[in-house]
């Protein structure tokens, strides 16, 4: 059955529930990712709900659809597009494909840290851009985080860009991705995240890049004996929601989906810290050897064609204010 096919199906439902008995009118809204339950985006999903039940005296109830349930996360935000799909938690990986001005985002080493990358998407610029993707029949209700990301490989130890040559490094179906891992001389293998696990297991390709959240909750050391701390790219991620969803809601139930991103975006942060805290541990004891002392200024240098790329296609306005507002 395809993804289009079962959301439309998870949909009927959210409608059939409504019809059932006026006493209960209570509406199912799908909420899929494609990371496991549990991890730092289901952390969000849960709260999400929690706060949407509470404030809507159970009026919206939340069904979690985890690990590319629903399809991948470019899938799922075109199933936002034309309805079939409620809600979703995303990368920004594909959102460039729908949103231009979001690519920005995704150029290696914008963001000093957490908090400089918090602070901006909390800030002006994030609010800028959520009214670009409003633009873009999607709705973007609030900027979540997936996390730094560093690099996964079942050949070698990565110390160097060097050792990436010619690996098969599977990347989010995002064009500067591609581009830095290609100026780095990777062969960049862009790949929707639910057929990654598989593809590492058959050795389709190496590795892959991904924060730790992500690396620890699909549980990679399965299919990957190599970690490098890289963090080569600050990976927002993004709460979504439909068109035809938001356009049937009320004001103050608008106010309800806003403050339950908001308890979303609390949550998968804390989250994402607590990983950031325990997860290279977890990591080398289930058998990944971890690259820590990283030379990044050979990395930088690696991939900083990525930027000229970019700037020569979309300009250096974005850019500039977002280096800017980090100084
Ligand atoms: O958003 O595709 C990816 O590598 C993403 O980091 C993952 O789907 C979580």
């Amino acid at each position: 059955m395809t993804h289009f096919r079962r959301a439309a199906a998870a949909s009927a439902f959210a409608v059939s529930i409504a019809m059932a008995g006026t006493a209960m009118a209570q509406t199912v809204l799908n909420f899929a990712h494609s990371t496991a339950q549990n991890s730092h985006y289901s952390m969000g999903v849960q709260a999400f709900a929690k706060t949407l039940s509470e404030l809507s005296g159970g009026k919206y109830e939340i069904r979690e659809q985890a690990a590319g349930a629903l399809g991948g996360e470019r899938d799922v935000i075109e199933g936002l597009q034309i309805g079939s799909v409620e809600l979703t938690i995303s990368s920004t990986g594909p959102l460039g494909n729908f949103v231009p001005e979001a690519l920005v985002l995704d150029l290696p080493f914008l963001f000093k840290d957490y908090a400089n990358a918090r602070a901006v998407l909390d800030g002006a610029i994030g609010q800028e851009l959520l009214d670009k993707i409003n633009e873009n029949n999607l709705v973007g209700l609030a900027w979540s985080e997936n996390g730094f990301r560093h690099i996964t490989n079942s050949r070698q130890p990565i110390n160097t860009p060097a050792d990436l040559n010619g690996l098969k490094i599977r990347t989010m179906e995002n064009q500067v991705h591609m581009e830095a891992f290609r100026a780095a001389g990777a062969a960049p293998t862009p790949m929707a995240f639910p057929e990654v696990f598989a593809a590492l297991q058959q050795r389709v390709i190496d590795g892959q890049e991904n924060p730790i959240p992500v690396i620890t909750s699909a549980k990679f050391w399965e299919v990957q004996d190599n970690l490098t701390l890289t963090g080569h790219v600050y990976s927002p991620a993004i709460i979504l929601a439909s068109p035809s969803l938001w356009d049937g809601l009320s004001d103050e139930e608008k106010g309800w989906f806003a403050e339950a991103a908001k308890a979303a975006v609390a949550a998968t942060r804390a989250k994402v810290e607590a990983d950031e805290a325990n997860g290279v541990d977890l990591l080398r004891q289930n058998g990944m050897k971890v690259v820590e002392k990283v030379d990044l200024d050979a990395f930088r240098k690696a991939v900083s064609p990525a930027y000229d790329t970019f700037v020569a296609k979309y300009g250096d306005d974005m850019l500039k204010r977002i280096q800017a507002a980090q100084e």
